[in-house]
């Protein structure tokens, strides 16, 4: 799961990289990219651990690749942002809420719905030309026989583009959607917006615009977090009771870290189960939804060819009873087939067979 860091110079993309991948960053504004896993804060993980003692303690992880700004002009900037956010699974666009004088920005003042719209535009014309450019090719070629599917999909495509709708928006049939496995548009990917606001709206609990920004994303679909990166960014970096002390004055309840992770899982439909064990308790990722098999594959292959059974623990009943042979007693251990429906807590153990 690879998540890009977009929005416009100074936005404060990799400032929200360095919070989310517990990191520094050391070529600031060279124009490339930067790439690092981010630790998805899980307290169940935390409470496992702390009951089974393991070796090794793994969280799940995100994969956070850091954009460059994209700047008015710069015809190689645009195509190191094209590229890596056509690699991206989803975006997440930063978007500049915070005012500091000694910050530069773009444009005469401060606008965070007009940025969210030119990231947008961006994205869209990025697309428009992929369409426009195979509808071309399709059109000057001899053998157009078999492509007409094609080529009244690329008109459908283009009619959304041209009224400013990104392709997440429209809706495709099974006969559409295999014919657009073979492209990568950029505004198909899940978008998150994350607004990086003041470290002085972050105490006052408010920021200029506020309403305005809100409902622009909510009337847009826009799953959004807010977040005051630098600071943010600075708190983690202190030990528990510092830290504590600095997100209660600033009436933190919560992490910047785990807000954005938590968004991320929330708006792209992804859950957690756990495998738990003397050597190793570890967090997984999963789309919602996926069957076991499914889930076995995430560990390996081999485990999701052979599967037998999985033997599946609610998170919550193995904290309320305290231990796996009290869950058994319970009754709340249970044997699942390979279509079973993996739920977020799940703490899963596969049977198979190689
Ligand atoms: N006051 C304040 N400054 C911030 C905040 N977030 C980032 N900054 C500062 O803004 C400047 C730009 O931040 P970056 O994270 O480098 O922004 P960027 O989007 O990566 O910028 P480019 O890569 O140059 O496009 C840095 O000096 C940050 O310290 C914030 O929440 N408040
Ligand atoms: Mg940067």
């Amino acid at each position: 799961m690879q998540l890009g860091i977009i929005g416009l110079p100074m936005a404060g993309k990799t400032t929200i990289f360095e919070l989310m991948t517990e990191s520094k960053v050391k070529n600031l504004g060279a124009g490339k990219t930067n790439t690092a896993m981010a630790r998805v804060p899980d307290n169940r993980v935390d409470w496992l651990a702390a009951l089974y003692k393991p070796k090794k303690t793994t969280y799940a992880q995100l994969e956070m690749v850091d954009i460059p700004g994209l700047s008015p002009g710069g015809e190689k900037a645009a195509s190191v942002f094209l590229d890596a956010v056509r690699k991206a699974d989803a975006l997440l666009h930063v978007v500049r809420v915070f005012d500091d004088p000694n910050v530069p920005f773009q444009g005469d003042k401060l606008d965070p719905v007009r940025d969210i719209e030119n990231i947008h535009y961006e994205l869209l014309l990025a697309d428009l030309g992929l369409v426009e450019r195979r509808i071309q090719r399709i059109e000057d070629s001899k053998k157009k026989k078999g492509q007409e599917k094609e080529l009244a999909l690329l008109h459908k495509l283009q009619d959304a583009l041209e009224n400013e709708q990104a392709l997440s928006a429209v809706e495709f049939d099974q006969e559409e959607n295999d014919l657009l496995l073979s492209y990568q548009f950029l505004t198909s990917k899940p978008l998150l917006v994350c607004l990086n606001i003041g470290e002085n709206h972050l105490a006052e609990g408010a920021y200029p615009a506020q309403e305005e920004i809100r409902l622009y994303l909510e009337n847009h679909q826009l799953p959004y977090v807010e977040v005051s990166a630098s600071i943010e960014r600075d708190i983690a970096e202190l030990d528990g009771y510092e830290r504590e002390e600095f997100m209660q004055e600033l009436g933190l309840k919560e992490p910047g870290m785990v807000r954005v992770a938590r968004t991320v899982y929330q708006s792209l439909n992804l859950i957690s189960f756990f495998t738990v064990g003397e050597d190793e308790v570890k967090a997984w990722t999963l789309n919602s939804g996926s069957s076991a098999r499914k889930a076995a594959g995430k560990i390996h292959s081999d485990i999701e060819r052979g599967f037998i059974r999985a033997e599946v623990t609610a998170y919550q009943a193995l904290r309320e009873w305290g231990s796996m042979a009290a869950v058994k007693e319970k009754g709340l251990f249970r044997l699942e087939g390979k279509e079973y429906v993996v739920i977020d807590g799940d703490i899963v153990h596969f049977r198979f067979n190689v």
